[in-house]
């Protein structure tokens, strides 16, 4: 693009063109636009110069200053000033120094400058103003944006793979995990984080944090650090204390937005906000909060990717040790709040940490944690904590590693409230929390598992001694000085609880108990398991079995007890015994709407010895019936293509409500909802839209369907559309 000012025959400036689809294109940032210059910093870039007169090298000095933010400073290193021919300009306490020089090819003879400018790798991200001043006479050259580069090695950003920078940068699809317990469910989604207007709704966000409102100048400074620039994202994903993108909400009145699970992508959600003048977006679980950070950070050029956590601890008190009380019946009881969610999703973003040690140890992934769980340093916020520091135990290193390491490895201890309100501990357990720590693959839509890189072998030795030295650190109270103004739970002390743990009674006799799935639990049909029980013992036993079924949402909260049953079992001698539970559509189907999960838990009594009493405990993810979503016609860009998407009603029932949402960045703009007329059972849909792609490359086209019987089923199909 090249900008001609207005014949001004006293200005010595003539014309300007700032080459913003070659520049762009070499600094990876044509995706999101060929208008306006985004270039990424610790690279230089070219712009040519027409002046009105000859340029004389021995002689005449241009001078060009670039600022950002509204209160520049050479000491902050939010301005800079530098000339040409190259002489030092500015002062020495001055951060974040740029330059320029002349190309070869220049003819200042003749008034043509080819400039070659090169933002410093340590400088600012933002929207930056450059002018040039040349005899007196003063001119903006650009308004441009300046991003993290991971291309560069001097970046704190720099991703060394190029195959690691197209998949953590540059893709604009991914996959998201979620469910429970071994059923491990992907969901695409769309990052679309290079779609219109995305630096100016990135920026803004940042001016909307608490920290510019406080002090501005400091706050653009600080934008040189990723540490600081994805800490601050993580606040601002979220609407809790100064506001933010998405607001949460995991109850069951979604009145006044869509329900969570309606989103398929990012895009559409940081529209909304922004044109909606910063209103925060209703509703968001936490997958939400990390697909739209995901974007956030990838827009901004730091290297980030969704990670998802299995039976994912939510540690109210800092003890690393997750409480559960259970009544006679089976039914968890609301008392704690700790949790264990069947799933959590967060994010992390690559970066080095001087900040934690000067070798280098603590670089490399960090987890990032939008969802407003729990306040850090006064905000809901969470991280970056070093993954490394996680692994290690390192829980006094910032930030928010004790968090994040009980999230991942906190101990889980059930406890039974006898109907007098004493409690007795009958299941202690070190597995369980943070299983199957999943991210999609780099180059694939395969799952790649991290569990490793969060945490040493479940049952090894070293698990347990990093388990000890993390509660030792903690109780020794090093991390609450850095978190002063935390959670205010203020229950620190009593880290020394969980370190005293018996294991179960020794004495008491053994009894196996394990759950199978007599099929694959499918929403809309009956849910069919059973439960087996075993034991050495030479005689037989009776117990009193009470299984309890309850709707759990994700975070492992109860969300309505579907049945109870009571019932009194022998147990034969070297026999194994089969317990049926069969839990029918019809019954389950109110509660579950919803939610997606179901907690089976069993309190089983030996009838001879009432202090015997053992606990068994199962989650069952139910399957959505399937939709499917397929491309037909021609896959160029600019030109028309068919989608259709095919519905079959699974129940005895009408189905009604019906409708469905398209989404895919490159494919269409944001995320729309069509009406469809009621099923009938076994019927289905068809139905075809017809899409224009405006972007090349492979693309995923998602669908959302949702009736009054079943919520928000998912599909999507892969699309790869030629220029
Ligand atoms: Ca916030
Ligand atoms: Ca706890
Ligand atoms: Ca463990």
């Amino acid at each position: 693009m090249s900008l001609n000012w207005p014949t001004d025959y006293s200005s010595v400036f003539r014309l300007v063109d700032l080459h913003t689809d070659t520049n762009n294109y070499e600094h990876h940032t044509s995706e999101i636009s060929v208008k306006e210059l985004i270039v990424r910093r610790g690279q230089a870039f070219k712009l040519t110069l027409k002046l009105t007169q000859p340029f004389n090298l021995g002689f005449d000095q241009l001078i060009m200053t670039v600022v950002t933010g509204n209160d520049p400073s050479e000491d902050l290193g939010t301005k800079s000033r530098f000339g040409v021919p190259g002489r030092s300009l500015h002062s020495a306490s001055a951060k974040a120094v740029w330059k320029a020089e002349l190309q070869r090819g220049s003819s200042p003879e003749t008034g043509v400058l080819v400039l070659i400018v090169s933002p410093p790798a340590d400088a600012p991200i933002g929207e930056y103003t450059l002018s040039a001043s040349l005899k007196d006479k003063e001119k903006v050259l650009a308004n441009f944006s300046v991003l993290f580069n991971p291309w560069s090695s001097d970046d704190w950003v720099f991703l060394p793979k190029e195959e690691e920078r197209r998949e953590y940068v540059l893709n604009e699809q991914g996959i998201i995990y979620r469910g429970g317990g071994d059923y491990i469910s992907p969901m695409s989604w769309d990052f679309g984080q290079f779609e219109e207007g995305m630096v100016k709704i990135c920026m803004k966000m940042l001016d909307l944090n608490v920290k510019h409102w406080l002090n501005p100048a400091d706050d653009v400074s600080a934008r040189s650090s990723p540490i600081y620039v994805s800490r601050v994202v993580s606040a601002m994903i979220n609407s809790s204390d100064e506001g933010g993108v998405v607001m949460g909400n995991w109850g069951n009145d979604f009145s006044g937005g869509f329900p969570p699970t309606y989103w398929s992508g990012s895009y559409a959600i940081l529209k909304q906000w922004y044109n909606s003048y910063y209103r925060s977006v209703r509703y968001g679980q936490c997958w939400v909060f990390a697909g739209v950070m995901c974007s956030v950070m990838r827009l901004l050029g730091i290297p980030c990717r969704v990670v998802s956590n299995f039976q994912s601890a939510h540690d109210t008190n800092k003890n690393l040790t997750i409480d559960n009380y259970f009544d006679y019946n089976g039914a968890m009881e609301r008392e704690s709040r700790d949790s264990i969610w069947n799933f959590h999703v967060w994010v992390e973003g690559w970066m080095r940490r001087p900040d934690l040690a000067t070798d280098g140890k603590y670089d490399g992934w960090q987890v990032v944690d939008p969802t407003p769980q729990e306040r850090s340093e006064g905000l809901f916020c969470c991280g970056p904590a070093s993954v490394t520091a996680i692994r290690n135990g390192e829980v006094d290193l910032k930030y928010d590693v004790p968090f994040v390491f009980a999230e991942v490895n906190a101990d889980s201890v059930s406890w039974l409230v006898r109907s007098d309100g004493s409690r007795m501990k009958i299941f202690s357990d070190t597995v369980t929390v943070g299983q199957n720590i999943s991210t999609k693959a780099v180059g694939s839509y395969k799952r790649t598992d991290l569990t490793n890189t969060y945490k040493h072998r479940e049952g090894s030795l070293e698990e347990r001694k990093v388990f000890a030295y993390a509660l030792d650190k903690i109780a020794n109270g090093s991390t609450m000085r850095r978190d002063a103004g935390g959670s205010g739970t203020g229950v620190l002390g009593s880290g020394s609880e969980t370190s005293t743990v018996p294991p179960p009674d020794p004495s008491q006799p053994q009894l196996r108990i394990r759950f199978e799935e007599v099929s694959k639990p499918e929403n809309g049909k009956d849910v069919n398991l059973r439960m087996i029980l075993s034991s050495d013992t030479s005689t037989t036993r009776t117990f009193s079995v009470n299984i309890s079924i309850q709707a759990m949402k994700y975070t492992g909260q109860p969300a309505g007890n579907i049945q109870t049953e009571v019932t009194e079992q022998k147990l034969l001698p070297k026999k194994d015994l089969i317990v049926p539970i069969k839990v029918p559509f019809s019954v389950y189907h109110k509660y579950m709407i919803q939610s997606r999960t179901m907690s089976i838990s069993a309190i089983i009594t030996d009838l001879q010895n009432e202090d015997n009493v053992y606990l068994a405990t199962n989650r069952v993810v139910l399957i959505n019936p399937p939709v499917s979503i397929t491309v037909t016609g021609g896959s160029k860009v600019n030109q028309e293509l068919t989608a259709e998407v095919v519905f079959m009603n699974p129940i005895d029932d009408i189905l009604r409500d019906c409708s469905m949402s398209l989404s895919g960045s490159g494919l269409m703009i944001g995320q729309e909802i069509t009406k469809l007329p009621n099923l009938r059972p076994n019927c289905r849909f068809r139905v075809a839209v017809v899409l224009v792609p405006y972007k090349t490359g492979e693309r995923s086209l998602l669908v959302n369907f949702s009736c009054n019987s079943f919520k928000d089923i998912k599909s999507s199909c892969i699309v790869n559309i030629k220029p």
